[in-house]
């Protein structure tokens, strides 16, 4: 009989318990994990995204992060989800790269990466098909000479999200940056509209230097088709030849995948940039500071 009336007492401090606890869990409380209050999703962008093949195959199970997901979309739907987040000082973790705008415009930080699975600083390095060098000999010069610095790259993407068309803040950087822009054209003759594809994807850093290679290679006299593919077929399409070049190969980790895939089959011009970085990121206001804190 006392043994009965235990186990009703505890069945009813259990209940009692749960009660509670489940109370708790409708919107997102302080004392909710991190994990809770972001319904354990990060913020991708578009599935053919290094950044994502790593997050996935790599972050979520070196960090024991098995209830984790990482959500699939693109860069542009992640900046919207930020904003939105941001402007209601609401949690979120994204897949984040620098350079990037989305710095100057919030306050944001990367989640320290104690285990360095994201890798260290990296270069964007200039791909063309093999051959261009015989082909257009002028627009591989001018390409293999493309290099500037984060800041410059910066200052084109702050441009188009401040609402400027990519082709008009590419024309507007190069106008006010001849000195820089007259070191890659040096020695670089001028043609008669020869044609020239270039791919590019949907990321800002890449739109802004894909518009910006663009316009001096037409400055020159190239017409250029520059068109917008996914990663895979950014690679693929340099690898059997149906696009001429791209400036966005972030290398040596983010794109390995795709380099050792087709290697052979591309010529790479080396680094037009130096001095990137890949992470999680969250806003400034979220108490959380390594990608070791969204383990449970
Ligand atoms: N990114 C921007 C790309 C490369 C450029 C970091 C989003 C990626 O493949 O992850």
């Amino acid at each position: 009989m006392l043994k009965k009336f235990v186990g009703i007492t505890s069945a009813l401090a259990l209940t009692l318990g749960l009660a509670a606890c489940g109370g708790e869990q409708t919107g997102s409380s302080s004392s909710d994990s991190v994990g809770e209050q972001v319904d354990h999703k990060i913020v991708g962008i578009d599935p053919g995204a290094g950044i994502m093949q790593i997050t996935i195959d790599q972050v979520l199970p070196e960090y024991g992060l098995d209830n984790w997901e990482v959500v699939e979309g693109s860069g542009a739907a992640m900046t919207a989800a930020l904003k939105k987040a941001y402007d209601k000082e609401e949690p979120i973790i994204i897949t984040g790269w620098s350079p990037h705008w989305k710095f100057a415009s919030y306050d944001l930080k990367y989640l320290e990466d104690p285990k360095g699975t994201y890798g260290g600083a990296e270069d964007v390095n200039t791909i063309a098909r093999l051959g261009l060098k015989e082909d257009h000999p002028d627009a591989y010069k001018l390409l293999d000479q493309f290099n500037w610095e984060p800041e410059h790259i910066e200052a084109v993407m702050n441009l188009i999200q401040e609402g400027s068309e990519p082709a008009e803040a590419a024309a507007q950087w190069v106008s006010e940056n001849e000195e820089l822009v007259n070191t890659w054209t040096e020695g670089v003759n001028e043609v008669d509209g020869e044609e020239l594809k270039m791919l590019y994807v949907a990321w800002d850093d890449v739109i802004a230097s894909s518009h910006v290679v663009e316009n001096v290679l037409e400055s020159i006299g190239y017409e250029v088709d520059l068109i917008q593919v996914d990663a895979g077929p950014m690679w693929a399409g340099i690898a059997d030849g149906s696009g001429d070049a791209m400036v966005g190969a972030w290398l040596p980790t983010t794109h390995a995948s795709y380099y050792s895939e087709y290697e052979g089959k591309f010529e790479d011009l080396g680094a037009n940039l130096t001095g990137t970085k890949l992470g999680l990121v969250v806003p400034a206001y979220m108490d959380i500071d390594s990608i070791e804190d969204l383990k449970e």
